[in-house]
């Protein structure tokens, strides 16, 4: 195997591009957006991802990667490119469709086409291996085909794309042997090889049971709120149980992949999956908790005013799609609240944007929603002075809370509520 073309250049596909030509591999990518094609060639990237930006200049550099608009003929073809939702939560798969008409035009007798995006059970089966037939090739004995999902952690995609074990299902066993052969190029974790459908669902249950777990974890907040408990105190307890982990509460599960992957299989298997359906439902319940909490906490505050800090669906990175942080400020705007967001990582939204500083000025109440570490830093006794009232609504439990609370904020923490009878008697044991 010498060229690979890999579509799709986005928080998969391009660091798996960048990889493979790193590791000596002809690579080219591909990408509809003629902007995100100019930014690679010229060595740059368009997302930001902890030591993206220099694999890929290293990999520019070395001449192994270029990026185009278009395909071409390759040994092997990696289709890296969204599944979304459409209305009424059903797996779109259009994009899929689309790549996989791409390469088309360009199959050659022995090429292997790998699906690394997340798809519904059988996707690979029934709707890539058929596209593909279409070229007069049968597919299995003259061109190969696998699915091989991702499984890296945004944040830490690097290394997990290395490191991580991976599960390739193939359509045939010919098909999983040859994909194996492509990974072995990078990966460092065990491969292990299955069927293709079985991978599909191999993927959609890793992040079905997080999403589940992260649910149970919401539950348990809201349970702690009423009977005046800490849940991250419980949290850090049952723990310790050598077989319990459960997950953190917050102000709802974003990212394009946990909050949207568990409605594939709500989709296809509408009667077996009442517990993935609620731990969904749950989850998307969770930014309209913070939304309640934080009016009642400003109910006597005539215009209350919001500072939201972060926007990103989780900690550290730049990623807003299905952020609970914005669908809470746009729910607070649309309202008529006056909402001031800020993220450090965020360049661009379709409100405004304000800084650190700005952020604070004349407002009543924080909302920290996002756990980027640079707000951990924050100083709030000088930028509490920048405020009109004082409240901090932790949704993240990340924040010295003995820290705002001595710079003269009222300190409210999701899973954590001092019931009203004990308020005033002083903190809570074991509290943080
Ligand atoms: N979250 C919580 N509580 C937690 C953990 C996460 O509220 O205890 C929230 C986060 O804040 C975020 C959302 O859940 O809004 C999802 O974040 P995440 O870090 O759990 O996962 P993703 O979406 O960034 O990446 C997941 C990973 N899947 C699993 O861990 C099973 C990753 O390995 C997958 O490759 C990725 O989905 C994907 O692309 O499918």
């Amino acid at each position: 195997m010498k060229s690979v073309c890999v579509l799709g250049l986005g928080y998969i596909g391009l660091p798996t591009a960048s990889i493979l030509a790193t590791s000596g591999l002809d690579v080219l990518g591909v990408d509809v957006n003629p902007g995100v094609v100019d930014t690679i060639n010229r060595g740059g990237v368009h997302i930001h991802e902890p030591g993206l930006k220099t694999l890929v200049s290293a990999a520019v550099g070395s001449g192994n990667l270029k990026a185009s608009l278009l395909p071409a003929k390759a040994d092997a073809f990696i289709l890296a490119v969204p599944t979304p939702f459409k209305e009424g939560k059903k797996a779109d798969l259009r994009y899929v469709v689309e790549a996989t008409r791409a390469v088309l035009p360009y199959l050659e007798p022995g090429n292997l086409v790998i699906l690394e995006s997340t798809s519904p059970p059988r996707t690979t089966v029934d709707v890539v291996a058929p596209i593909l037939a279409e070229g007069g090739l049968e597919v299995g004995r003259d061109v190969f085909l696998a699915h091989c999902p991702e499984r890296v952690l945004p944040g830490r995609l690097l290394k997990e794309l290395i490191e991580n074990d991976r599960v390739i299902g193939g359509i045939n066993a010919d098909s999983a042997e040859m994909a194996k052969r492509l990974y072995l190029y990078f990966v460092e974790g065990s491969i292990h090889l299955t069927d293709a459908t079985t991978a599909e669902m191999v993927k959609l249950m890793e992040n079905t049971y997080r999403d589940v777990n992260i649910a149970l974890a919401n539950e348990l907040a809201l349970m702690a709120e009423n009977c005046g408990i800490n849940a991250w105190e419980v949290i850090s307890l049952a723990n310790l149980h050598p077989r319990v982990h459960l997950n953190q509460p917050g102000p709802g599960v974003g990212g394009h992949c946990i909050s949207v992957d568990p409605w594939f299989l709500v989709e296809q298997f509408p009667v077996e999956t009442r517990l993935t359906r609620m731990a969904r439902e749950i989850n998307d319940g969770m930014p309209d908790v913070i939304i309640s909490r934080a009016l009642a906490l400003t109910a006597d505050i005539p215009k209350p005013r919001f500072a939201v800090l972060g926007l990103a669906y989780k900690g550290n990175i730049d990623d807003i799609r299905e952020s609970p942080a914005e669908i809470i400020a746009e729910r607070l705007l649309r309202m008529g609240h006056s909402v001031k967001v800020f993220d450090p990582y965020v360049r661009e939204w379709h409100h405004e944007l304000y800084t650190l500083e700005s952020v604070f000025a004349e407002t009543d109440i924080v909302l920290h929603l996002t756990d980027h570490n640079e707000f951990k830093h924050l100083n709030p006794r000088s930028l509490g002075t920048l405020m009109r009232n004082r409240i901090l609504l932790d949704a993240r439990n990340t924040l010295d809370h003995d820290l705002w609370s001595e710079a003269g904020f009222a300190v409210e923490v999701l899973g954590k509520r001092v019931p009203a009878a004990a308020r005033g008697k002083g903190p809570m044991v074991g509290a943080h």
